[in-house]
């Protein structure tokens, strides 16, 4: 059974069976990947891109083979290429500084939506800080979808990129990003796609997507943290200078005159997180097995299971309604606050987040301070679902 692959799911907290609710926030990790990472730190650990010897070709065999791997899994073809980053935050803010604070001027224009979390707002709000560009907002409705009549008539001659979510790490919300982009182009803008939390939840096909700038974690897709993804399309790549200045990066160095090293490598210096990504590659090979369309599926049973009986519990708002969801659940108790609930659920053994989930301006938008919010990864089933609403019943009795 592919709980038995997670150890840490066998633990209790506060004397009860673990149940784990929050892998949007970090997912846990099958054992098949602790004991890659424990194996090649035991037996074949050694830096990548350095020596001639032969532990360190095997690492640098691995290491780079990753990079396909990736591409497979979100079915990147020969337009695009792989670079390594420490997560998606990183990714964005080296796009935004090597692209956006190298070639942008003053009163250039990104265009973000209401839903980002913080890491796709802070890194642009930052370049309004140090080059003047402005920065245009998709509305979100009721439901929590974008509105996408306003999304058109955002857009002018002066706009340099499309910022997004593919889905919404606080509302579930799958986003139209095929259709988004397609109209993106149409005004000849690229697209950058925070895939944090679409990543570990559904099939990506990137080539069908036709997105400019892809992103993503490993943590959250079962892998370790301090290891991410930029996809990028080459032909945008290859324009943009180094994000940081090192070892690695370079093809020749003088006090004179730098070259830099083709791609990937000229956008990673320094010795990279290499058992990151070989903790990674495990982790892929191990959804693989399972397969994406059956982590979607399973998901989507789980959202139908829970929904209604979330909904059932007197005084309870779902902040996010669409149809196209993701495994992410938020709501909000009538005069109950999100800490106070997720500390009953947490003495119960039930792990869930509460706050604004880096996602303030979303927070304002659906006028609550904090929400509760549930998240599914493959290992979670009815049984989690059970006890979760029973501890909220319990948390009503408790606190109201
Ligand atoms: N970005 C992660 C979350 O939404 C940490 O919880």
């Amino acid at each position: 059974m592919m709980r038995d692959d997670f150890p840490i799911l066998k633990t209790t907290m506060h004397g009860k069976p673990l149940v784990f609710l929050d892998s949007a926030a970090s997912a846990q990790k099958p054992k098949q990947v602790v004991d890659a990472i424990s194996n090649f730190y035991t037996t074949r650990y050694a830096n990548v891109h350095r020596g001639i010897y032969e532990l360190s070709a095997t690492a640098t065999k691995i290491y780079e083979e990753t990079r396909d791997v990736i591409k497979q899994f979100i079915k990147a073809d020969h337009h695009y290429d792989i670079v390594f980053v420490n997560g998606t935050t990183e990714g964005i803010n080296l796009v935004a500084q090597s692209l956006g604070r190298m070639e942008w001027l003053a009163g250039d224009e990104v265009i973000l939506s209401e839903m980002e979390h913080h890491s796709n707002i802070v890194p642009w709000y930052l370049l309004k800080e140090q080059i003047g560009i402005k920065l245009k907002v998709i509305p979100v409705d009721d439901d929590g979808a974008l509105q996408l009549n306003d999304y058109e008539k955002l857009f002018s001659s002066r706009t340099k990129l499309v910022a997004i979510t593919h889905a919404s790490n606080v509302l579930g919300t799958i986003n139209p990003i095929k259709e988004m982009i397609a109209i993106a182009h149409r005004h000849h803008v690229p697209v950058l796609i925070d895939g944090a939390q679409a990543i570990p939840h559904m099939p990506v096909n990137i080539a069908d997507l036709n997105c400019d700038f892809y992103l993503f974690s490993a943590h959250k897709l079962y892998g370790p943290t301090g290891i991410g993804v930029l996809c990028g399309k080459k032909e945008l790549l290859k324009n943009m200078s180094p994000y940081q200045g090192g070892g690695d990066m370079i093809e020749t160095v003088s006090f004179e005159k730098i070259t830099y090293a083709h791609l990937p490598h000229r956008f990673e210096a320094g010795t990279p997180h290499i058992a990151g990504v070989i903790g990674m590659k495990a982790a892929l090979q191990y959804i693989n097995q399972i397969g994406m369309d059956n982590v979607f599926q399973h998901e989507q049973e789980l959202l139908a299971y829970t929904l209604p009986k979330l909904k059932a519990i007197p005084g309870v708002r779902l902040i996010g309604n669409t149809s196209q969801k993701v495994g992410v659940i938020s709501f909000v108790i009538e005069n109950m606050h999100a800490h106070d609930i997720g500390t009953v659920l947490d003495s119960e053994g039930i792990a869930v987040r509460a706050g604004h989930h880096c996602a303030m301006p979303l927070m304002q938008r659906f006028n609550v301070p904090a929400t509760i919010r549930v998240s599914f990864g493959i290992y979670n089933h009815e049984q989690d679902i059970d006890r979760l609403i029973a501890a909220l019943h319990l948390a009503k009795r408790i606190l109201s």
